[in-house]
């Protein structure tokens, strides 16, 4: 990764290589952590972070979920969201907050544990490579279930649910797979390990909904909310394993990934194995709002 000066750290910028914790950190034990992952964009108007707001505000509902007490309000992470991007003089850069149970107490009861935070910022490009924006991604179905909400809040985006993420991940990397899609335990469609997935069949837009057992992916609703605004027919139904292989097109939506196209899912092509022209409309829709040049979708746009 690439490194950059500065850290933020429970209220004091630290150096990169000073922002570091105690081996006993609760939540390197047990997964007590949570994080966001927001991208700022050098647009048309000068560097803005995408719709920070929601990001910090499902970084504020993850806590709740676990009842977990961030010591900061939402107004003041969202300056020192923008102060990290400032003090490394970024202008495009991918930003991590993450919360956590720190070092003190051991052990389960986290009563009297306090919530510690961190924001870091670095340049990240397209998570799956640029050849993937153009091309698409070979994926596999995952035999990993995605966790179900009886067993862990799905909703939420805590450190522990990445455990079953990375098995996803690492199953179809090592079968020489781009990416993992996951089932629920009912066989439909969840999403990727990292991204919410999307399919076009017939000209219809599909996505899971929230009760399929997904991330609230801000991503997700920024497609949902462009394709409706273009009259694109959008519809958010449980998708089954089926569906995916015989669909026109299929993609990913996430801050990491962006927009990538899937061209394969279990050896089976999607569409015409590349790119399909939804998927197509939506990504350059999606990064002329990013960039600023879509006036339409300015309050998407906190500058920094
Ligand atoms: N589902 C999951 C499980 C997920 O982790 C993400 C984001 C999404 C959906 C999409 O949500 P949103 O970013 O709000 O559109 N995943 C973050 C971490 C990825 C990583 O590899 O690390 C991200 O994209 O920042």
């Amino acid at each position: 990764m690439q490194k950059t000066e500065k850290i933020w750290m429970n209220g004091k910028m630290v150096k990169w290589d000073d922002a570091k914790v105690h081996v006993l950190t609760h939540a390197l034990h047990y997964g007590t952590g949570f994080f966001e992952g927001i991208r700022c964009y050098n647009t048309v108007n000068g560097p803005a972070i995408f719709r920070l707001e929601e990001h910090v505000k499902r970084f504020f509902r993850t806590a709740k979920i676990y009842d977990m007490k961030i010591p900061f309000t939402q107004a003041q992470l969202m300056n020192e969201i923008k102060g990290v991007v400032k003090a490394n003089g970024l202008k495009e850069c991918y930003i991590r907050p993450v919360g956590y149970y720190g070092y003190g107490e051991m052990g389960l009861d986290v009563s009297n544990n306090l919530v510690e935070v961190a924001i870091a910022a670095w340049p990240w490009g397209a998570l799956l490579g640029d050849e993937a924006l153009k091309k698409g991604v070979r994926c596999k179905i995952s035999s990993w279930a995605r966790i179900d909400s009886r067993s862990m809040p799905a909703l939420a985006k805590s450190a522990a649910n990445y455990a079953n993420a990375v098995l996803a991940k690492m199953e179809v990397t090592k079968l020489g797979f781009d990416e993992a899609i996951l089932l629920n335990i009912y066989g439909q469609l969840t999403e990727g390990p990292g991204e919410n997935v999307f399919i076009v069949s017939d000209g219809t837009i599909a996505t899971p909904p929230l009760s399929a057992g997904i991330l609230e992916g801000i991503t997700r609703d920024s497609v949902m909310t462009i394709a409706k605004d273009q009259k694109m027919p959008l519809v958010e139904k449980n998708v089954m394993r089926e569906e995916l292989y015989t669909c026109d097109e299929a993609f990913f939506a996430g801050t990491a990934v962006e927009i990538t196209p899937i061209r394969e899912i279990d050896g089976r092509v999607i569409g015409r194995g590349t790119r399909g022209p939804v998927t197509e409309k939506l990504q350059r829709l999606f990064f002329d709002v990013v960039k600023g040049k879509n006036t339409k979708y300015r309050a998407w746009l906190d500058p920094v």
